[in-house]
């Protein structure tokens, strides 16, 4: 599981107006139209949505990442829904949040970022969330995905995420994963869902054969440049960003990445 650094996320809140442009420039979709794509829920409906939400700091583990909790919270207030941040951390926060009337609450520790709506129990993870936003965010980018050869870098939660909403998509999946039992499992997941997945087990080879791409994994600079052509387009979620620097200006305009802010809101869509 990826661990934030501080500078990965302080600029998020001051820059979201700016990256929702850039969103659109890229998707032809706004933040919220796109986790709304993800999630497959009418925008008109959600817009007319007022849950409180609660996000609550916690100490254990590594303990607190400066900044993180705000990140957060401007990300869902950014979308327009009322976000505040508990005074108290871990257990007395949840409690907060809960006596202050919070319908949906936000929370990370070491291992899991969830998002809980404690009036229906349904319960939304960064991981699942991230795959999910990104593959639509790759959706729109390549406006449709029916039948187009897509090559899922990594086989961990995020990608599974990823690999499921392809498949609803109804892209032609291949999966490459430096741990191939990681890849064997997904498969095995998807075909119980009716879906079957191509594993490659040489990264070169499916490098050459792919230009719709999904980056899935924390590996830096496992996408060489001199695989990215005109035609490429990749959506990557992965932190830290996994294409070599000379290689990001020539894909910008095709390349989706960001830290938390397509994450958090599909969280919120998919607990709304
Ligand atoms: O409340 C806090 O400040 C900390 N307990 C937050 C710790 C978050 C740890 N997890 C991560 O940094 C990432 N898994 C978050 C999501 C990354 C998005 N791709």
């Amino acid at each position: 599981m990826t661990r934030l650094k501080e500078d990965d996320i302080n600029e998020i809140a001051a820059t979201l107006a700016s990256y929702d442009s850039e969103l659109i420039r890229k998707t032809g979709c706004s933040l919220l139209e796109l986790a709304s794509h993800a999630v497959g829920r009418d925008l008109n409906e959600v817009q007319g949505m007022t849950p409180r939400v609660a996000v609550i700091p916690m100490t254990c583990g590594q303990g607190i990442i400066e900044g993180f909790v705000q990140a957060v919270a401007s990300i869902l207030n950014h979308l327009g829904f009322k976000a505040w941040i508990t005074e108290s951390s871990d257990a007395g926060g949840v409690a907060e949040a809960v006596q202050k009337g919070a319908e949906i609450l936000f929370m990370a520790d070491d291992d899991r970022f969830v998002a809980i709506n404690l009036r229906t129990g349904v319960v939304s993870d960064n991981g699942a969330a991230t795959g999910r936003g990104y593959v639509a965010g790759l959706e729109r980018m390549c406006d449709g995905l029916e039948g187009k050869d897509v090559l899922l870098l990594g086989a961990g939660p995020v990608g599974l995420g990823a690999a499921l909403a392809l498949a609803q998509f109804r892209a032609k999946i291949s999966v490459f994963d430096l741990d191939r039992a990681a890849s064997e499992r997904l498969a095995k997941k998807l075909e119980k869902n009716g879906y079957a997945v191509m594993i490659e087990t040489n990264l070169d080879f499916a490098l050459k054969q792919h230009h719709l791409l999904v980056d899935a994994c924390p590996a830096e600079n496992i996408i060489a440049s001199h695989y990215l052509t005109e035609r490429t387009i990749l959506a990557a979620p992965g932190i830290p960003l996994g294409i070599e620097s000379v290689g990001i200006e020539q894909i910008a305009p095709r390349l989706l990445h960001d830290p938390l802010q397509i994450g958090v809101a599909t969280m919120l869509l998919q607990v709304l």
